[in-house]
This record gives C-alpha cells, structure tokens and sequence, in this order.
C-alpha cells in the first residue's frame, strides 16, 4: 500500500524575481491534484497553507533579497515537513517560489538521519540553484537553495537539518538543467554536483539520463524529488517566473516521473515555481497535476 499523501501549501514568491508564485497552491488545488491522487486509490489530506511574511519587494542587502522572510517562511516549510514525515505521511509541498526547498530538503535530512534512510534528491529544474550571494546577479534567494543545501550559504539557512551540510553533493542529481550564471557554473564544477544538462538529455535520451539519476537506490533509500516547474519546455508550461527554452517535452517530462514511480522509493516531493499570474487557463497546474499522478504511478498499464 502506498504511503498516504500529505499536502502543505506554501503561498509566497519571497525568493522570486517576479510576483505570483503565492498563488501556486491554490492553482494546484483548483486544478484537481486532490482528487487527481484519489483517483488512483491513495489517500490524501490537505493541510491547507503555511503562515509567513509578506513579501516587501525591497532590493538585496549583501547579495541576499529578503532573508530574514526567506528564513521565516523556510522554518515554517521545515517544520510541516518534518511534522508529516514523522506521521509516515507522504509529503507535497505546495509552493511557493523554489527557495523553499531549503527548509523542505533540511526537513528530509534531518528525518533520514533519524531513521537510519539514505537520501536521494532529484532536482529538475532548468537553472541549477547553486549561487552564492557573492556569485549571484539577483540577489534572490530562489537561486541559491542548493548551493545552500551543501554548506554554502548563510548559517540562518544551512544550519537548518541541524547539522552542516544538509546533504552530501554526491546525493544530488540535477536533470534539466539549461541556465546556470557563469559563477555558478564554476561553483558546480568544484563542487561536483551530478548534472544531467539539456545537452545531455538531448545526446543520451530521457531513459538513459534516468537510468543513471536512478542507479544504486536500494531499499533504504529515500527519495525525495524537488520538481521546479520551469523544469519543463515553455511552450507547455507558460505559468513561471523564468522561462527558458529548450527544457523537455511533455513525453520526456512524463517518462522522466514514470521512472521514478517505477523504483517505488518516492517519499517526499516539491512543487515549485508555479506562477498562475503567467499562466494561460492554468494550464501549467493542469500539466503539474498530470505529471503528478505520473510520479505516483498513473501509466500502469503494463503491470498488474
Ligand atoms: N540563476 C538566476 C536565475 C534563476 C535561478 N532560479 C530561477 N531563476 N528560477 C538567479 O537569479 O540566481
Ligand atoms: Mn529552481
Ligand atoms: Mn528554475
């Protein structure tokens, strides 16, 4: 029986360059995710959205926008994820701009360092998230969550698994990848964080790229797959903030979530970058939501 789902909306763009990643959640919510996971037999609960700050729209202050709302909003997505996990629930988070897979993914450290699990992330996205805030030409804090994650980053950010880093790099897989400032693109290199770039996806194919994000999972392995919507080829996913084009197909993006429903190990996912207030008849959601049931299991026609 698969694990029952647990969804935790995060309504802010406090990391974002633009405006409209508040609306995500409802988006989602309004576009049938519930209903959509139901369908296929599993169990859900909708634990409405998380509290913070708003968003004062103010200019970077040593290379940060926004941190201590950043903070405040990623303490609060740490502590329902982590909440939910401990239940054995599934979680969803609901975002929200992708900053907030700081205090998602600490929240995932923390409980598989407490139960033993190892951690595989999947980050499908179309920029790498791996500045810093010397290296960052934004100052927003979306751009950042990786780099982040391993140790780079300000102590009110990386200390929040309660210890540092979050996450050994070599537990990351980034796929998708097309945009990555040129600071940031050494900071990958010397880190030797696992890329599946554009360039790769297009040499190796999608089944290729997900056999190796995929290899040696085991039955202790936790996986969590933090999905930024920009991930996927604007033509089919106008509703974010920064589009960039090139990114995969609608039959690459569901081959690349039925691989991961297949190895059985899902256990937590974000949901990010959804912007309604870019959108077309929100159709973005309508697609995150197809993807969705991909991911937990929708194509079974092949198996029993
Ligand atoms: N790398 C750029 C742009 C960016 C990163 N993530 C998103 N956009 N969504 C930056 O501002 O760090
Ligand atoms: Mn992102
Ligand atoms: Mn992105």
């Amino acid at each position: 029986m698969a694990a029952a789902i647990s969804l935790i909306g995060a309504p802010t763009d406090i990391g974002a360059g633009s405006l409209g990643a508040r609306m995500g959640p409802e988006a989602m919510r309004v576009a049938g995710l519930q209903a959509a996971l139901e369908r296929h037999g599993l169990q859900v609960e909708d634990l409405g959205n998380l509290a913070g700050p708003p968003n004062p729209w103010q200019p970077p202050v040593d290379g940060y926008r926004h941190l201590d709302a950043v903070v405040a909003w990623n303490q609060a997505v740490h502590d329902a994820m982590l909440a939910a996990l401990q239940r054995q629930r599934l979680p969803i988070l609901l975002g929200g701009d992708h900053c907030l897979g700081l205090g998602s993914i600490s929240a995932v450290a923390r409980h598989c360092r407490a139960t033993g699990k190892k951690l595989r992330v999947l980050w499908l996205d179309a920029h790498a998230d791996f500045n810093t805030n010397s290296l960052t030409p934004s100052g927003n804090i979306h751009g950042m969550p990786v780099a982040c994650l391993c140790g780079l980053g300000p102590q009110a950010l990386i200390g929040m698994s309660g210890q540092v880093p979050a996450l050994n790099p070599k537990w990351i897989r980034q796929i998708g990848i097309r945009s990555v400032d040129p600071g940031e693109k050494r900071l990958v290199h010397q880190t030797g964080l696992e890329v599946f770039d554009m360039r790769y996806i297009d040499e190796m194919g999608m089944r290729h790229t997900m056999e190796l994000a995929l290899a040696t999972l085991d039955a202790q392995t936790h996986l969590h797959v933090s999905f930024d919507v920009d991930f996927l080829d604007p033509p089919i996913a106008p509703g974010v903030g920064t589009t960039v084009p090139g990114g995969p197909t609608y039959r690459e993006a569901q081959l690349c979530m039925e691989m991961i429903a297949d190895t059985g190990r899902l256990g937590s996912l974000d949901v990010m970058e959804l912007n309604p207030a870019l959108d077309v008849r929100n159709q973005t959601a309508e697609l995150a939501v197809d993807l969705i049931e991909s991911l937990f299991g929708k194509s079974t026609l092949m198996r029993a």
